[in-house]
């Protein structure tokens, strides 16, 4: 039962703390109450709980009584002890009754029957959570606490239930089996389960006086083979009865297992608290390899949904990259249909400005510098008038291009967000919402129309030279001359402004569209990864809790 060990109390302590905040974040429910059991031993430092189990009947109340030498508690023919009852050592004889709501209070020992019998406190009424005793007898086994349980199988479910709940804080079990009855099934179930909360499992075979001896050894034969097939396990089995030879099976008790508890009591509560933490740390792992495996799972059905909604058809570069198609090739046809349409005011217009500049021209004085300066500030003032107010009238006109490529962005933003809706709802079931796309229609800027001269300089450069008495109808025909092709230029640079400013504003859109599709884009992918797995902090702690339980091993 006892072997010499190296294990530490932080290792242990350390291992807990970590078991604790797996149990709460994970809600292992199940494990609250092992764990629990757990800290409180190493909280309290307790005294090595030596507790009596087995089925009702076995005569777990009367060998403890034999083994105290005094009738302390209560035993029958019927279903008897209904709590839990701890005997230790104290002073002076006493019983103090704990009950559920917290409350103690201190009885006289003979009156203990009022609170741990099925008769005098039926379906524990009272609720007595446990009832101390401390004797001054037991005084040899100072780190000991002996416990009467109620008994298992019996038709008061709840005595079965009491025992049950407190098994996580046993120290050493003995399990009695009742000669008459050889090791039932409930038997075999109540060791599985002690297993997980303690390292010391003894077998006392009770009532050992109605068998003979070889039957005796027939018993204890059967026990051992059924152990070992059914549980893999080889437990000590000792005979106990309170008719004949009580005295020897008592000695060998006391000797194998009270006194030796008591000599080696830190030790073999370190042995106890190790054996239950690794317990604990077993079944903690088991739930996070499920937990791990559910997210693992989680993070495969994310990829696969991210791959199946965002798709090759909802990619954001393959989008951007259609925008700039549209939009390249409505602005490449900007230029060429404002020029076309402004064709048709380049024969009205030279005849108007021709017929204004006959007007005006006589009345023009001074030398060829002087008329040249004078025709360019002219051609400039009149036709940067004339541009303006085609502008003003006909540009709406200008704006076929914009139009196109807006129709194209809202088409194409259409058709990406059936795509992303389809993919949603084929994959999640829900309807994407329905949001306002609407590119709104960017109306460009009015360019600044003030054109400057465009002429040719050699001839001015020989003013000087020329006798204007002589040449001047000359030059006016040759302003007249040029008249056409400077109107042509104007409009030329009319188109080439307007060209500017509606390739701006298809700019504009499409920078509108890109953004209304990078917010969605943005928005999905923060859904599908809000529920990210956990697969890394379960892998982590799983790996924690491994080493950990590794080091409190031996
Ligand atoms: N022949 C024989 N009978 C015993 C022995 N020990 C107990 N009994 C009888 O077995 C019956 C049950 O004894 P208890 O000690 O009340 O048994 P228990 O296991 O405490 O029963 P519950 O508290 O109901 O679970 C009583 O009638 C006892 O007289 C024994 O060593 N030999
Ligand atoms: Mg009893």
């Amino acid at each position: 039962m006892t072997s010499q060990t190296s294990i530490s109390m932080p290792d242990i302590r350390n291992l807990l703390g970590f078991l604790d905040v797996t149990v709460k974040s994970f809600s292992m429910m199940s494990l609250e109450r092992q764990l629990a059991a757990a800290q409180d031993l190493l909280l309290e430092n307790p005294p090595i709980d030596v507790a009596v189990l087995g089925q009702f009947k076995a005569g777990k109340s009367s060998f403890l009584n034999s083994m105290l030498g005094q009738q302390v508690l209560p035993v029958g023919a019927v279903p008897v002890t209904t709590t839990i009852t701890r005997l230790q050592y104290g002073t002076r004889e006493r019983a103090l009754v704990r009950h559920f709501n917290g409350l103690t209070t201190e009885v006289p020992l003979s009156n203990i029957v009022e609170f741990t019998s099925e008769a005098k406190n039926p379906g524990n009424k009272r609720n007595v959570a446990i009832v101390d005793i401390e004797l001054p007898t037991l005084q040899k086994y100072p780190h000991l606490r002996l416990v009467d349980t109620p008994g298992l199988g019996s038709v008061y479910k709840y005595h079965q239930s009491a025992s049950e709940n407190w098994l996580p804080s046993i120290g050493t079990a003995l399990l009695a089996v009742s000669s008459d009855r050889p090791l039932s099934e409930h038997d075999l179930e109540l060791i599985r389960e002690l297993t997980s909360h303690t390292p010391n499992i003894i077998i006392l075979l009770t009532k050992a006086d109605l068998l003979s001896s070889e039957q005796q050894e027939e018993v204890i034969s059967f026990f051992q083979q059924t152990l070992q097939r059914e549980i893999h396990l080889t437990l000590p089995v000792y005979l106990y009865s309170t008719k004949i030879k009580t005295a020897d099976y008592k000695q060998s008790i006391e000797q194998d297992i009270f006194q030796t508890i008591c000599a080696n009591r830190d030790d073999e509560f370190l042995r106890i608290l190790r054996h239950k933490t690794r317990a604990l740390s077993q079944s903690c792992l088991s739930y996070l390899r499920i937990a791990l495996h559910s997210s693992l799972q989680a993070d495969l059905n994310r990829d696969s949904l991210h791959e199946q909604i965002l798709n090759e058809k909802v990619n954001e570069d393959l989008m951007n990259e259609e925008l700039s198609i549209i939009s390249r090739e409505h602005q490449r046809q900007t230029r060429p249909m404002i020029e076309t349409y402004l064709e048709q005011f380049l024969p009205p217009l030279i005849k108007k400005v021709k017929a204004k500049l006959e007007r005006e021209i006589p009345s023009w004085q001074g030398n060829l510098w002087k008329l040249s300066r004078r025709y360019e500030a002219w051609v400039s003032e009149t036709l940067s008038e004339e541009m303006r107010q085609l502008s003003k009238t006909e540009h709406i006109h200008f704006l076929g291009t914009q139009k196109k490529a807006h129709a194209s962005f809202s088409r194409s933003l259409e058709a990406f967000r059936k795509f992303l809706g389809d993919n949603i709802e084929n994959v999640l079931g829900v309807k994407l919402a329905v949001v306002d796309w609407k590119i709104d229609v960017v109306e460009p800027d009015h360019p600044d129309i003030a054109f400057t001269k465009s002429f040719d300089v050699h001839l001015d450069l020989l003013w000087f030279l020329i006798p204007m008495f002589l040449f001047r109808r000359i030059f006016e025909r040759h302003f007249m001359k040029g008249l056409p092709k400077e109107v042509g230029i104007n409009l030329s640079r009319l188109a080439y402004q307007w060209e500017k400013s509606v390739n701006n504003a298809i700019d504009a859109m499409r920078i509108q569209a890109t953004s209304y599709i990078h917010e969605e884009l943005t928005t999905i992918e923060t859904l599908l990864s809000r529920t990210q797995g956990q697969t890394d902090d379960i892998k982590r702690l799983i790996a924690q809790i491994e080493i950990l339980s590794e080091k409190i091993s031996n």
